[in-house]
């Protein structure tokens, strides 16, 4: 398979300029390349030579270290070389014309990862893991991503998978073995205790309130309340600048203004939205239609109500966080117990109410049990493989053949096989590996 591919170069460190840029080469050229560029030849496998770099012409490109990683033992399984020059700009193009002048092309987003999937360095979950570590913002986002690229979650996947296919051979018996008197009562209870514990174990791990994803993801915050209580305002504070626009006209958030911002150690989504009440005109109302809808999908709602209107939370879902807001202008402080008070204006107990969103996000993000399931695409794949499982012990429970069990078990241990890249849909690839950066 390596010797039908051409070999790729490219920029694995940061923009230029930088202290040093690394140049990533990958490929059945990658000798061929080291003896031409380097002045003293192909350095010995896994050894930092220091050397000149020369161009076609034996001009210098820089001086400077490489490294020859020779396949299969190397990142991409390929022999492989990295180059350490100098991070400019100039330096960086002469070397890339010149690997490209000796016969390698400019690698695509995620091409290394990719030819380490193809060539059996990882699966397609660890891939993903590569992608992920590299975009991690925030610890949680690392050790999340450090996890799923040491194979944790493929371990996980990878055993239920086992286990289909042990119950897969179960069954092949009494298909194979029809007219056995008793194989019906042989193999029945063995598969059908081996699918309830993957089913029971599916489960547990796709109730998990999408933790994983919150974390890759970050978490989604709806600032929800009548017009003019200060949702804006309170936007404005948690960014800490003006990002949305604050006025005494009652509805002037119209679209949903939505900011990115690192709350107790995770990435959140604080969305400032329309003033919910009966709207004055069509934009007002779509703007009412695009709150509601949002307040709907989000992780928290924060309920914000002004202290001069009679702040009333009775139609609050249990879980919103409530809050009183311009106490200054309040004339008595009596609130129902668990609502928060502030002053978006003067500040006053804003830093309370961070607090409190910070404690409420750490105590999502640390609920859930480890290994957890990161992507949606992960998601629909165990959502169907326990569909299929579910098939098929209802089948089993209702005296179903042999036959259409297997067939259910084959389905349900094929959407994990795909999970993991096993059988490698080509637009999954594709999906997966166009959202790598450049040199990865
Ligand atoms: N006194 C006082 N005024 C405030 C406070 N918070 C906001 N305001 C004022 O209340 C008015 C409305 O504030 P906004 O933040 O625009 O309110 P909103 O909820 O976004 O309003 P809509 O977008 O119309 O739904 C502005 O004049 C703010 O300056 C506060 O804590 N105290
Ligand atoms: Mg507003």
């Amino acid at each position: 398979m390596t010797d039908a591919r051409d070999t790729i170069c490219a920029l694995a460190s940061g923009p230029p300029p930088s202290a040093i840029a690394i140049v990533r080469i990958s490929g059945p050229k990658v000798r061929e390349i080291c003896a031409s560029v380097l002045e003293r030849g192909v350095p010995k496998p896994r050894r930092a030579v220091f050397d000149q770099f020369l161009d076609v012409s034996r001009d210098t490109i820089d001086e400077g270290v490489a490294v020859f990683m020779p396949g299969p033992n190397s990142y991409t399984g390929e022999d492989t070389a990295e180059l350490y020059l100098h991070g400019g700009a100039a330096v960086i193009d002469h070397a890339l014309d010149t690997i490209c002048a000796l016969g390698a092309r400019l690698a695509e987003p995620g091409e290394f990862t990719r030819r380490a999937f193809e060539n059996g360095r990882m699966d397609l979950v660890e891939a993903e893991g590569v992608a992920d570590l590299i975009d991690a913002e925030t610890r949680a986002q690392k050790s999340l991503a450090l996890d799923q690229l040491e194979g944790r979650l493929s371990r996980q996947y990878a055993e239920w998978r086992a286990g289909l296919v042990d119950v897969l051979a179960l069954l092949e018996v009494s298909i194979d073995f029809p007219d056995e008197e008793d194989a019906p009562d042989e193999t029945g209870g063995p598969v059908e205790a081996a699918l309830r514990l993957i089913a029971e174990s599916l489960e547990r791990a796709l109730a998990d309130d999408e933790v994983g994803e919150r974390i890759r993801e970050g978490f989604h915050i709806a600032i929800v309340g009548p017009p003019n209580a200060g949702k804006s305002s309170l936007l404005n504070r948690l960014a800490r600048r003006d990002a949305a626009i604050v006025s005494d006209i009652p509805g002037t958030t119209r679209d949903v203004v939505e900011v990115r911002l690192k709350i107790g150690g995770q990435i959140a989504w604080v969305a400032d939205t329309a003033g919910l009440r009966e709207a004055a005109d069509q934009i007002e109302a779509e703007g009412v239609r695009r709150a509601q809808e949002r307040a709907a999908s989000a992780d928290l709602r924060i309920q914000l109500r002004s202290a001069d209107e009679n702040p009333d939370f009775s139609d609050c879902p249990a879980d919103d966080l409530l809050i009183v807001n311009k106490r200054d202008l309040a004339q008595s402080g009596s609130w129902p117990e668990g609502v928060l008070t502030m002053s978006a204006l003067t500040g006053e107990g804003f830093s309370e109410i961070e607090a409190r969103i910070a404690e409420i996000i750490r105590n999502r993000a640390g609920s859930a049990g480890a290994p957890l399931i990161t992507r949606r695409r992960h998601r629909l794949a165990l959502e169907s493989a326990l569909f299929h499982v579910k098939h098929a012990l209802n089948l089993l429970e209702h005296g179903g053949g042999a036959e259409l069990v297997a067939e259910d078990v084959r389905l349900a241990s094929r959407q994990l096989s795909g999970l993991i890249g096993e059988i490698g849909v080509e637009e999954i690839l594709g999906a997966v590996f166009s959202s790598f950066c450049i040199g990865k």
